[in-house]
């Protein structure tokens, strides 16, 4: 819609983002309202802004305004703004209005599964050089926050197919698509969608900027492409000592696995017998971060004892103690069937606790990964059922749980291997996020008593 009026932006959604969004409007002095299904308020500060509760409209009112931006939390499919669409409103999110603004350094990273831990680990590299480096988007600082004072040397973006789905014109210089695996399938109209959505962090790139995508067949189309658009592609995966095709990932040899990334020249490696973090996917991503450090001129020993140090991250494969004769690790983030696979497979053996809201994914996948590494499980969560389907087929004997307090007792009774919570699901329908699941789960364990350091 082009209108000749000051310009008038609607605001959709007012969670971490919509408040975030209205602010950076404020700050450019652009009149705004915004809107949100649920009953909220708004914060002092943003006092004044008109606000609508209820259903979204319908009933042309988004025709009224110049823009509509939405959180990525509301279903870019919701009949309002399909709707709107089609009618020609300019519907976005966040993102485009970050790009817009925004014209320093950008490194942007997207997957199913590590992409925080990638994310925070460039950051922590980056920040050793002069200037810094912010971190935002899904990792949980709204990316518009990050231009309120200042424009960052660089930025590097988490970014959620919810992001990339609603964006019209993104394009990083630099950005990293770690996997597509199956995740979020309530919100995406199929897994090409989601996958499409992911990609689509490429889409734009042109001579002089830099990919970094697994070294798997499945990617080789795309790799192609880009190599022809001139961009530079660098490829990491867990591959065996004389594979080229990746700079960046696992090498295993018969000396032991060890972690590697091309540095200028050099390939540099560190065996992963000397780092805190474990399980291959997590040890990948830490290489894929070295990768990117290294491209951006940090020196390799800054590197180095950068990831010897990194213990990794809350709720990720995270040590929680020895307490009451047994290992406990708190995965809670693991909430798609693939994250579960990987950290199963970090561990010759477990008890498993598992189960939440399983986002109509198929759990398949988990049951050959089961039948080899899980002595015991103990199933949380509202429904069950697939659950308990799965690890019937796996041969696993499990017990069903109603609180984690439960599942955490059954778990410690059962043998002495480590106690892994590492749901394969959503935590939502129990908890309001997947940390507070594990925080329960880690004061069930608390209460057990017996820390036995
Ligand atoms: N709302 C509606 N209608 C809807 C859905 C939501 O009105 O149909 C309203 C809610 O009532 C609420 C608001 O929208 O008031 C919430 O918006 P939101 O869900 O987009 O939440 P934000 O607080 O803005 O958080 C979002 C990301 N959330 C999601 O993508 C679901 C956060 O990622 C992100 O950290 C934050 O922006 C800052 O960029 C969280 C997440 O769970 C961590 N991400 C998913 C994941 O990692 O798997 C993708």
């Amino acid at each position: 819609m082009r209108h000749t009026h000051a310009p008038k932006v609607a605001v959709v959604g007012m969670g971490k983002t919509g408040l975030s969004v209205l602010r950076h409007l404020r700050r450019a002095h652009i009149q705004c309202e915004c809107f949100d299904e649920a009953t909220v308020q708004l914060p002092e500060d943003l006092q004044g802004v008109p606000l609508h509760t209820g259903p979204l409209p319908m009933d042309g009112t988004f025709l009224q305004f110049d823009k509509v931006i939405v959180s990525p939390g509301v279903d870019w499919r919701h009949p309002a703004l399909v709707e709107a669409r089609k009618c020609g409103v300019d519907v976005h999110g966040d993102l485009d209005e970050f790009l817009a603004n925004y014209s320093g350094n950008l490194i942007a990273v997207t997957g199913t599964n590590g992409k925080t831990t990638v994310t925070q680990m460039i950051v922590l590299l980056l920040e050793t050089l002069p200037g810094g480096c912010d971190a935002g988007g899904n990792i949980g600082v709204p990316m518009l926050d990050l231009l309120a004072d200042r424009k960052p040397k660089r930025v590097a973006l988490e970014l959620s197919s919810f992001q990339l789905e609603r964006a019209k014109y993104v394009h990083p210089h630099y950005a990293v698509l770690l996997n597509v695996q199956p995740d979020h399938e309530d919100m995406h109209e199929s897994m090409e969608a989601y996958r499409a959505a992911k990609v689509s962090i490429f889409s734009q790139m042109v001579k002089g900027d830099t990919a970094i995508l697994p070294a798997d067949d499945e990617w080789q189309a795309l790799v192609d492409a880009l190599i022809q658009r001139g961009v530079q592609v660098k490829r990491f995966g867990t591959v065996a000592a004389q594979d080229t095709n990746a700079v960046a990932g696992v090498l295993c040899t018969k000396d032991g696995d060890k972690v590697f990334w091309q540095h200028g020249d050099v390939r540099k490696t560190i065996p992963v017998s000397s780092l805190m973090v474990r399980g291959r996917h997590q040890q990948q991503n830490i290489a894929v971060a070295a990768q990117v450090a290294a491209d951006f001129g940090v020196s390799a020993a800054v590197i180095e004892e950068a990831l010897m140090s990194f213990q990794g991250l809350e709720h990720r494969l995270e040590f929680v103690g020895r307490i009451a004769g047994r290992d406990w690790y708190n995965d809670s983030k693991a909430t798609n069937p693939d994250a579960a696979i990987a950290a199963l497979r970090s561990f010759d053996e477990v008890v498993w606790i598992c189960g939440g809201l399983r986002k109509d994914l198929a759990l398949d996948g988990l049951i050959d990964v089961a039948k080899t590494h899980v002595r015991f499980a103990c199933v949380i969560g509202e429904d069950t059922k697939a659950y308990e389907a799965m690890l019937t087929q796996a041969g696993v004997p499990f017990k069903v749980s109603k609180t984690m307090k439960e599942a955490v007792v059954h778990a410690k009774e059962r043998g002495d291997c480590p106690v892994l919570l590492s749901p394969a699901a959503a935590s939502q329908d129990q908890y309001p996020h997947y940390a507070e699941r594990g925080a329960d789960f880690i004061q069930a364990i608390r209460k057990l008593g017996g820390a036995d350091d």
